[in-house]
């Protein structure tokens, strides 16, 4: 027996494996119709947009392959999506010099928000599948956010719009007291903690 906890470089610190694909949200999984569904791109953009289900897929996607980190401790390893490349959407808003800031919309009034800078990797998708398959309804699907470098409740399931501000605005957990910035490497678990904090 030990007093150390048996560290797992290859996970964030404070993280444990899982197998399973867990489910957490707020709220009831949403009905999805495809007729009135709209991804909306709109705030300090020149060129505001909203492109229905059918037009999202005909954009070129990209695969993603890697860990998901969840801040309620779990991670689930060499997961795989698909979608398209946030950024690639984000040229055809142009995003006016002063837009420094992002807020994702969800159904059932799910927000989270991130600088804009946070959402240019190439591994930032709007995704719809997994695993090789369509996205399940209950992890989000038909489309949900994917910035797979952050704890995942920066990924919002459901996903309907991206608001683009000047100014950053907290999102459901970010005002609940959840970090704003979320690095799992960095344990940015919650804020208002003392470092110490486990
Ligand atoms: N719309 C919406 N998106 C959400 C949430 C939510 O409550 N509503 N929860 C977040 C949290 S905390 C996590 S861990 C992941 C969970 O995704 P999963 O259920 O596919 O594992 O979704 C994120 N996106
Ligand atoms: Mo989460």
């Amino acid at each position: 027996m030990s007093f150390f906890k048996t560290k797992d470089p290859t996970i964030p610190p404070g993280q444990t494996l899982t197998t399973g694909f867990p489910i957490l949200h707020v709220g009831d999984v949403p009905r999805f119709d495809a007729k009135t569904w709209r991804l909306t791109f709109d705030g300090l953009v020149e060129n505001p947009y909203e492109m229905t289900f059918d037009e999202l897929r005909e954009e070129p996607t990209e695969e993603w392959r890697g860990d998901i980190h969840c801040v309620t401790r779990w991670t689930k390893k060499a997961t795989i999506w698909r979608g398209v490349p946030f950024k690639r959407l984000v040229e055809r808003a142009r995003p006016m010099p002063e837009a420094k800031f992002v807020v994702q919309h969800a159904d059932n009034d799910y927000t989270t928000n991130l600088p804009l800078d946070a959402m240019l990797g190439d591994d930032v998708l709007v995704a719809y599948e997994f695993d090789g398959s369509a996205l399940e309804p209950i992890h989000g699907g038909p489309v949900r956010m994917l910035v797979p470098k952050l704890y995942f409740w920066k990924s919002a399931k459901w996903l309907k719009r991206f608001e683009f501000l000047a100014e950053d605005r907290k999102g459901f957990w970010e005002m609940r007291g959840y970090h704003n910035e979320a690095d799992p490497w960095k344990e940015q678990r919650y804020s208002d903690m003392p470092s110490w904090f486990g």
